[in-house]
């Protein structure tokens, strides 16, 4: 007679789903790096807010980055573009179906060299999309170049110092038009999780910009973007704990010490003061504090930025309810009459 214990029952989300659904397929990226991560906490966040899987579309372009749609939410759309071209694909996507909460994932090299046109001009159309870069400050798949994130003075593997300034992504977006504007470090599993909770209830195009070591070819001392600078100089503004609506719990709060901002869905971000009192709704704050870290050389994370007001591309086109990619050719295709009657009003 076998004695061995079944095995523990598996823990369902509010969907009825258990983890494995969330999960990709075993990460082929080096054992250490920060994307790696990312992905985990990816397949959390999405499993325990209860998303269903096949609701979510991917996207990336090219990099160590843009291989991690790979690693989770295997039942997903995905779409893996052309170097620095994602957003310019999942605008399409979202266009054609905007009932698919759009996630593109992808790098600094891809967001901010290659791809810095393409990413101007999502953040000024506030598409709903939540674009988590993987910032590494080089682009480690084709061996550790400097990327445009690069501090001055950053040192590569071989020594020598980058001397151009860095393009800081969420300045960036918070100047151009995003709507949730975060910095975190891929270290920070709590803070990490929080937010990316946070960009899944937001209306709006969320920028999460991840600190995550390249720990190949930018994780030694002289580096900006090591393990070892982001433990000494992260300076988390708040600590953040995220309420969804369906589990809203009253705690007693001392009053002036937390900050709540209700997001679209109804949940809400709580936003505990640590050193500074620190308000994310304060647009030009978001932009000082931004200057005055770069001088600083330390790294505010957080949220630094959102705006609950401002109307999404979608609302602005007027789309309707209806997803364009399922209406019927009748609707979608003016009928002769209508097509001969501009013609004859060109004749
Ligand atoms: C059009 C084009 N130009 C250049 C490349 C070469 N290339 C591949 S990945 C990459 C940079 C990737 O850097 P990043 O986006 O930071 O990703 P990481 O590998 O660091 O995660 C480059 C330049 C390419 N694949 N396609
Ligand atoms: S080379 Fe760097 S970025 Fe690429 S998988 Fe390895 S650690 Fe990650
Ligand atoms: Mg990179």
């Amino acid at each position: 007679m076998s004695t061995t214990a079944p095995p523990p029952p598996k823990k369902l989300n509010r969907i009825g789903l258990d983890v494995v659904p969330y999960k990709g397929s075993k990460t082929t990226l080096c054992a250490g790096c920060g994307n790696n991560s990312v992905s985990e906490r990816l397949v959390e966040v999405f499993y325990e807010m209860g998303v269903q899987p096949w609701d979510v579309a991917k996207f990336s372009g090219i990099g160590c980055s843009s291989k991690s749609p790979a690693y989770f939410l295997g039942l997903s759309h995905g779409f893996n573009a052309v170097h620095g071209r994602a957003p310019a694909v999942a605008t399409g996507a979202m266009l054609a179906n905007h009932k698919l909460l759009g996630l593109l994932v992808t790098g600094d090299g891809d967001t901010a060299s290659i791809g810095i046109g393409q990413y101007i001009h999502l953040l000024r159309r506030n598409l709903p999309l939540i674009y988590v870069i993987e910032n590494n400050g080089v682009y480690g798949l084709t061996k550790g170049q400097f990327s445009a994130t690069a501090d001055i003075g950053s040192k590569a593997k071989g020594g020598v110092a980058n001397e151009n300034p860095p393009i800081d992504c969420c300045l960036m977006g918070i100047e151009l038009g995003a709507t949730l504007v975060a910095r975190t470090f891929s270290g920070d599993k709590r803070q990490l999780t929080a937010i990316l909770k946070s960009c899944v209830s937001h209306k709006g195009l969320s920028i999460v910009d991840v600190i995550s070591p390249c720990v190949t070819f930018n994780d030694h001392e002289g580096s900006t973007k090591s393990y070892s600078y982001m433990k000494e100089h992260d300076m988390p503004l708040h600590a953040l704990d995220y309420v969804p609506t369906y589990e809203d719990i009253t705690v007693e709060i001392a009053e002036g010490e937390v900050r709540e901002v209700e997001l679209h869905d109804g949940s809400k971000i709580r936003i505990r003061k640590l050193g500074r009192d620190y308000n994310p709704t304060d647009k030009m704050a978001a932009i000082t504090l931004l200057h005055e870290t770069e001088k600083t050389g330390e790294v505010a994370t957080g949220i630094l930025y959102v705006d609950s007001k401002r109307e999404t591309l979608i609302d602005q086109l007027g789309l309707g309810d209806e997803p364009l990619g399922t209406l019927p050719q009748s609707k979608v295709r003016p009928p002769k009459e209508a097509l001969d009657q501009i013609m004859e009003e060109l004749r």
